[in-house]
């Protein structure tokens, strides 16, 4: 991975939005398109859990979002699915430790794709850097009811715990992260923060991603 790579990657995290269409009230296009209007930075589609769409539905929905996406030159991330984000091009992918290696995605999805990685613990965090992951997403920071199998909650010590340790890669926080909160995951050494029910169940979806962003600018 060049480091220009690298840096361009840890200004997308600054605002990670994910989202798949069981999180959303309203369609999910327009969803979307409110909290790019916010400033959102990266987008993840994680069309997963009770009810969420599978096949054609699936793959349409995919298409929709990454127009939007690549119309505001956001990069556009698939949870999980690497064949579906093979068949689309989208810009990467997000795995957790269930899924399959980045060494092994990277060679199905090419040197250029962003391949992310969930990590919990340190020893997950070093694998995923020695198999080629360009990013990390470390959580559950807070308590979050948007994923019922998540591992306990962390608080901010494995970012100040990695950063410590001199592992400079990209990493965001998710689970629980509010506009209240956000600040203190930067603080602790976090490049950004992934963000699901926060600005998706938000009454003003574009004033919420707005003011992350304000708040995110310490
Ligand atoms: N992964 P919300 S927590 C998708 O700990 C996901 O790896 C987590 O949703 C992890 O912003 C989580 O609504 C859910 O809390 C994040």
């Amino acid at each position: 991975m060049s480091s220009i790579h690298a840096e361009s990657i840890r200004k997308h995290l600054k605002l990670y939005f994910i989202m798949g269409s069981i999180n959303c009230q309203r369609h999910p296009v327009n969803v979307l398109s409110d909290a790019i209007a916010g400033g959102i930075t990266l987008f993840q589609f994680r069309e997963k859990g009770p009810g969420a769409l599978i096949g054609q539905a699936k793959l349409d929905l995919a298409k929709q979002l990454q127009k939007l996406c690549q119309e505001h030159h956001i990069p556009f991330i698939v949870n999980d699915d690497i064949n579906l984000a093979i068949s689309i091009g989208a810009d990467g992918v997000h795995v957790g430790q269930d899924d399959e290696s980045a060494i092994i995605i990277r060679k199905k999805l090419g040197t250029h794709a962003i391949i992310g990685v969930s990590a919990h613990t340190i020893f997950e965090a070093k694998q995923a850097i020695q198999d080629g992951a360009n990013y990390l997403g470390v959580g559950p920071i807070y308590p979050t009811q948007t994923k019922p199998d998540a591992k306990a909650v962390l608080g901010t010590r494995l970012i100040q715990e990695l950063r410590t340790k001199g592992i400079d890669i990209p990493l965001v926080g998710i689970g629980g992260i509010t506009t209240d909160n956000a600040a203190d995951v930067i603080q602790a050494g976090a490049d950004g923060i992934s963000v699901i029910s926060a600005i998706a169940s938000a009454a003003s979806v574009r004033n919420v991603a707005a003011l992350f962003n304000q708040n995110l600018s310490i």
